[in-house]
């Protein structure tokens, strides 16, 4: 099978990306097909952290000298990069959080046991990672509200027939637009404007869609999005939380510390207005800058030619997976590079998917194997584990090749 011709623009996206550019200890070229876990990070990137903590690492909010306003506009600068990223109405509405964990956490105890009782219920989907999933759970047994979920078919994707009876009683609905596992898009376009008419808010886990295609949370009419910067060419330990001001400005601060207040007293303390009521104590400042410099740089690729590049790939790796069924190779989720994003699970004969990942490793191929953070969805598909790929801008139809390859090898050496 002969590679595809790399486009000059894909050609200079593998150049800026210098752990692309290495070669593994067995003298391999690194084959990164783990995006989903995180991505990797580009030379300007790298660049932008490098260049705050020798050029002007400083406090922000506070310090009046010309190194501490400079970091304070460059932190400020990426908050309203992400917000034109995502098209929120105004940077105030994001809040910076340490990742779409924390940015979800932010949401179930600030909103979440503001606002639930018992008899409201809380609905999720079955494909949750336990991200989207544990959080609900925990403000379900403090507040008493139901937990519900819409159900995912033997492809993984929602079954939404009885949707507008899960939606009764229900005040808040929390689901992932693409799933870590299978990749599977959720019908946002059904789900929410049915859930508005329910009367709940949406939040959505955007971990998963935010590096892989154009996120408008005005047009999708979303209440709370999340995303991590790690996942999308920036550093780790910087995320966010998009909110709509009406209901930030309602909900009562989530952690309380320095940076949040406006005044304090010995006996009682007014809080900052948004965004930084959400943001207590020093923030991650090098991070958030350089997470500005990774929207930056996926802004100028283009999330549309994100989305249309990775759906060649995974097109390709649909065709290419076919030649490997008569080995056992199975291929979970819908199987459609139009109902998928960047994401798909496997597992290979009788092979255990952390073998195969190690075989693979040999190659340097990297695939994660395991249960994904999904654990009630193996259990709900009947699958101990699977093997992983996800597949960035990085990635090409060489990538593909090899893992094929190797897969081939594999099967070779467990007799499949
Ligand atoms: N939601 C989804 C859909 C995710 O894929 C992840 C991380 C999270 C939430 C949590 O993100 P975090 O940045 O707060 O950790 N997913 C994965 C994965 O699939 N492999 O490693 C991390």
């Amino acid at each position: 099978m002969i590679a595809q011709r790399l486009d000059p623009k894909l050609e200079r996206v593998i150049d800026d990306f210098p752990i692309l550019n290495r070669k593994t200890s067995r003298g391999k070229r690194l084959v990164y097909l783990d995006s989903a876990a995180t991505s990797q990070k580009p030379q300007c990137v790298i660049d932008a952290l490098t260049e705050y903590y020798s050029e002007y690492n400083a406090n922000i909010h506070r310090g009046v000298y010309e190194i501490a306003a400079r970091a304070t506009d460059a932190f400020e600068g990426a908050r309203a990069k992400v917000a034109r990223f995502v098209n929120a109405g105004e940077p105030a509405e994001i809040i910076w959080t340490r990742n779409t964990t924390e940015a979800i956490n932010l949401v179930s105890y600030s909103w979440g046991l503001n606002n639930l009782k018992p008899g409201d219920a809380i609905l999720v989907t079955q494909l949750e990672h336990h991200s989207n999933l544990v959080p609900w759970q925990l403000l379900a047994e403090k507040t008493g509200a139901a937990l519900r979920f819409i159900p995912v078919d033997a492809h993984g994707l929602h079954d939404l027939t009885n949707l507008e009876r899960l939606l009764e009683g229900t005040k808040l609905v929390a689901l992932s637009q693409v799933s870590n596992t299978l990749g599977t898009i959720a019908p946002l376009e059904r789900i929410i404007p049915a859930a508005h008419a329910a009367g709940a808010i949406v939040v959505i886990d955007g971990a998963q869609a935010a590096p892989n295609m154009p996120v408008d949370v005005q047009a999708m009419d979303v209440d709370f999005f999340a995303a991590s910067g790690h996942k999308m060419c920036a550093p780790t330990g910087i995320g966010f939380l998009y909110g709509k001001r009406a209901l930030l400005d309602a909900m009562p601060p989530f952690l309380a510390g320095g940076d949040m207040i406006r005044r304090v007293s010995y006996e009682k303390t007014t809080f900052n207005e948004l965004p930084w009521k959400f943001e207590a104590g020093t923030s991650n400042i090098a991070d958030a800058i350089a997470f500005g410099t990774a929207i930056d740089y996926l802004s100028e690729l283009g999330m549309d030619w994100v989305r249309d590049h990775e759906h060649a790939v995974m097109t390709y790796a649909f065709k290419r997976f076919k030649e490997l069924q008569e080995r056992g190779l199975l291929v979970y989720g819908p199987n459609d590079p139009d109902l998928v994003a960047d994401v798909v699970s496997f597992n290979l004969g009788d092979i255990h998917p952390h073998d195969l990942a190690s075989i693979l490793d040999t190659d340097g191929i990297c695939i994660r194997a395991g249960h994904h953070c999904t654990m009630p969805l193996m259990e709900k598909m009947g699958w101990p584990a699977t093997a992983r790929a996800s597949f960035y801008i990085y990635n090409t139809e060489a990538d593909v090749d090899a893992l094929i390859e190797s897969l081939l090898k594999a099967a070779r050496l467990f007799k499949l």
